[in-house]
């Protein structure tokens, strides 16, 4: 590969139906790369960090040297981890690897390991306000070819629930303005899931697989009662059973039950994974690329979960950008101890201004051979749809009590 060197990079912030932040790296060679550095809620505080501390620094650099690039923001900077820190780097990262596998006229698992696999299994999201509209979902997306489903459900006594839409809007956790409200009730929670589940297995048997997530809402050993109850129906995983900071919680949970475990999308360094890995706690990291800081980082994350024999499961949400999806369909192809995929359609706004080359196939990712990451942005149609602020919303028990969302 010819060295090169950066010569510019800019932030590009638009809001089509929802606020995505990009990062388009260019070089003295002609070719640019994209990373994806979307951080719901809290975009323009990554805009800033990119802005004005990492730009400045990137320029001149060559592309070229990934690894001492991501040590130079990680390792070389004083104030390491953190959401906005790791969101920075994993956009300079898949930029610089998007230019890579350009430049070498690749696409970019060719540079990750090749193809471990031909299609990439992903998960697709069902919810619905009560249990009958919830099974009917299910039936919908099974359908549409998905063969591994989760399931969120509205709950008789709790007026919203996380993961289930409100009206036929698209999925979508943010909102405009300052962040809303909920109330949240942990018994009527507990009391309903499990039927839900099995009147599920009941329409559809044991041919699909079952996910469902927590949302970081149990206490240890309320997640623990959960697991052992939801045992019988097999899922795939139980997702985010305790809140994520508390990582011992997750023993008590592995005391009682052979559930499947999956957590991480709110980490963002390997150093929140060293409990759980070497404990063998979880079954499959969820941090994506985007938030984990990047390609980099995350290909040793996997390495040292594969020797634990702990698979991929990357977050995948419609809030993280077409950017981030592409490129994690590459290292989710390429890499031995891959799980599942979480995947959900964009709407077609998204599309006006994302292209990507992957494509929905009966229950799996395909990519094709499109040199690089093969994602990229229409700059004139981002600019039809400007940024407008929106944030996640706060939960609150019954009493009022402050509690996880
Ligand atoms: C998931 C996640 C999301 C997050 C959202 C936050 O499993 O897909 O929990 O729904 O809540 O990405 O921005
Ligand atoms: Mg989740």
């Amino acid at each position: 590969m010819e060295k090169m060197k950066i010569t510019e990079a800019r932030v590009i912030v638009c809001s089509p139906g929802r606020n995505f932040v990009t990062l388009k790296i260019f070089t003295d060679q002609g070719i640019y790369g994209l990373g994806d550095a979307t951080l719901n809620g809290r975009e323009k505080a990554v805009v800033t960090y990119l802005e004005e501390y990492c730009i400045p620094a990137l320029l001149g650099r060559d592309p070229g040297n990934t690894e001492d690039i991501w040590h130079y923001f990680y390792s070389g900077v004083y104030w390491k981890r953190g959401a906005i820190t790791m969101t920075a780097i994993a956009a300079i990262d898949m930029a610089l690897w998007d230019i890579k596998a350009k430049a070498l006229n690749t696409p970019l698992y060719n540079l990750l390991g090749g193809k471990s696999r031909d299609r990439v299994m992903v998960y697709t999201h069902a919810y619905g306000k009560h249990l009958m509209e919830t099974i009917e979902k299910v039936g919908q997306e099974k359908e549409r070819g998905y063969c591994a489903i989760r399931i969120q459900s509205g709950i008789p006594g709790i007026d919203h629930t996380y993961g289930v839409t409100e009206g036929n809007k698209p999925y979508e956790p943010a909102q405009r303005g300052i962040p809303r409200e909920y109330s949240w009730d942990t018994a009527k929670y507990l009391n309903f899931i499990p039927g839900l589940f099995a009147e599920v297995r009941k329409a559809f048997g044991e041919e699909i697989h079952l996910l469902h997530d927590v949302h970081h809402r149990c206490t240890p050993v309320e997640a623990a009662r959960l697991a052992k109850e939801l045992e019988p129906y097999h899922l795939f995983w139980l997702e985010d059973p305790v809140s994520a900071e508390l990582q011992e919680g997750l023993r008590l949970i592995r005391k009682h039950s052979v559930i499947p475990i999956a957590i991480g999308e709110v980490f963002n360094s390997v150093y929140d994974y060293t409990t759980l890995i070497t404990e063998q706690l979880i079954d499959y990291i969820r941090m994506p690329l985007v938030h984990g800081g990047g390609i980099t980082h995350l290909l040793k994350v996997a390495a040292m979960a594969s020797v634990y024999h702990i698979q991929t499961g990357f977050h995948g949400a419609t809030d993280l950008s077409p950017v981030n999806m592409a490129a994690a369909l590459h290292f989710d192809t390429a890499i031995h101890n891959f799980g599942l995929q979480e995947y959900m359609p964009y709407p077609d706004l998204v599309q006006e201004v994302f292209r990507t080359n992957y494509r929905f196939e009966k229950g799996y990712m395909v990519i094709d051979d499109t040199p690089g990451i093969g994602a990229d942005i229409d700059e004139e149609a981002a600019q039809k749809y400007p940024y407008s602020a929106a944030c996640l919303p706060v939960n609150r028990k019954t009493d009022g009590t402050l509690f996880y969302w």
